[in-house]
């Protein structure tokens, strides 16, 4: 049996898209959330015979990885986050590029020699990778109108898959999928009337409108932080806000807040609230993020975005100042 092992953002739904267009294949489906990047542990060694994997780090799934090729399975991964040390093996087939202009689907791009290049670019813009969208946009003929409505397509298919758990998601990343699949061009999506594009692209304009009135914690010249309500909509919304002040502000780094909510157990006791957050590194200085947010427990990420899921309160101010000590002392 195949499996076909994705990040539920955009440029791992559809790497998978342009990979099964070209090679249609019965397959098992393991996605979610963007967050939960520790799929491959949910592939059932027994049945599988192969796997293809997409966007999620081969270092924080390298014990299952281990697992599967010990077993004979034939492995092809492809991704753009921290790889650790990458082990040998006949049965592995490998795409990996840590550069901070590639995401998952620029390399499947490569190596299916541009077939179904409109939806890599679609897929470069949702990952917030505008430099090489619109580089590949430009390479293929392109029109300014027909770049615009993909951007649009990849950040409302990246929205999508933010949240706390798939079901604060309108679409499981699976569905998703399978829906997208059935359109080997995304004009066509695009140009169809009430399509999954329009469906998305109004959840996404009443998640924003909200996240408008978010609180600003924290505004400097090169920081800006600021705290959404703990609420569904804040969730999903929380990833594609981020890049929107990002895209506003490309010299500014961003932290985007949302407070976790907070269990009373059986005693009446509080447990300490935490922060769950996003750090986008400045647009023009793509570095850090991941290293700062490594630095405190539950954080993680690439060098251009990065988080930390479980921040106490009383460390928002020290994270908030090395942020800001950070970006002031690595100018361009
Ligand atoms: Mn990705």
């Amino acid at each position: 049996m195949h499996y076909d092992v994705f990040n539920g953002d955009a440029d791992g739904i559809i790497a998978l898209v342009q990979l099964r267009l070209v090679e249609p294949k019965e397959s098992v489906l393991i996605t979610g959330v963007k967050r939960d990047i520790s799929l491959l542990k949910q592939v059932d060694i027994t049945t599988a015979t192969s796997v293809t994997v997409l966007d999620i780090s081969l270092e924080k799934n390298i014990q299952s990885l281990q697992g599967l090729l010990d077993n004979q399975v034939d492995v092809f991964y492809v991704d753009h986050h921290r790889t650790g040390e990458i082990p040998s093996s006949s049965k592995l087939t490998t795409l990996l590029n840590t550069d901070a202009n590639i995401c998952t689907s620029l390399l499947v791009n490569d190596f299916l020699q541009g077939q179904y290049v409109n939806w890599a670019i679609a897929a470069a813009f949702g990952d917030n990778m505008h430099a090489s969208a619109k580089a590949l946009a430009v390479k293929v003929g392109l029109t300014e109108a027909e770049q615009a409505q993909l951007n649009e397509l990849g950040i409302y298919i990246n929205y999508n898959g933010y949240g706390a758990s798939v079901e604060d998601l309108h679409f499981h990343p699976a569905d998703l999928y399978q829906a997208l699949l059935k359109y080997p061009d995304p004009f066509t999506l695009i140009n169809e009337k009430n399509s999954l594009f329009w469906q998305l692209k109004q959840a996404y304009l009443a998640d924003m409108a909200k996240a408008q009135s978010a609180k600003v914690i924290s505004e400097k010249t090169n920081v800006k932080a600021v705290q959404l309500a703990d609420e569904a909509w804040a969730r999903r919304v929380s990833g594609v806000f981020g890049n929107d002040l990002a895209n506003q502000a490309p010299d500014r780094a961003h932290i985007v807040l949302t407070l976790n909510k907070v269990n009373v157990n059986e005693t009446a006791q509080i447990d300490a609230a935490s922060y769950t957050l996003s750090l986008r590194a400045p647009l023009n200085n793509k570095q850090g993020a991941g290293d700062i947010c490594s630095q405190f427990p539950t954080g993680g990420g690439r060098a251009a975005a990065a988080g930390v899921n479980e921040l106490p309160i009383s460390q928002l101010d020290e994270f908030i100042k090395h942020v800001e000590s950070y970006y002031q002392d690595s100018k361009l």
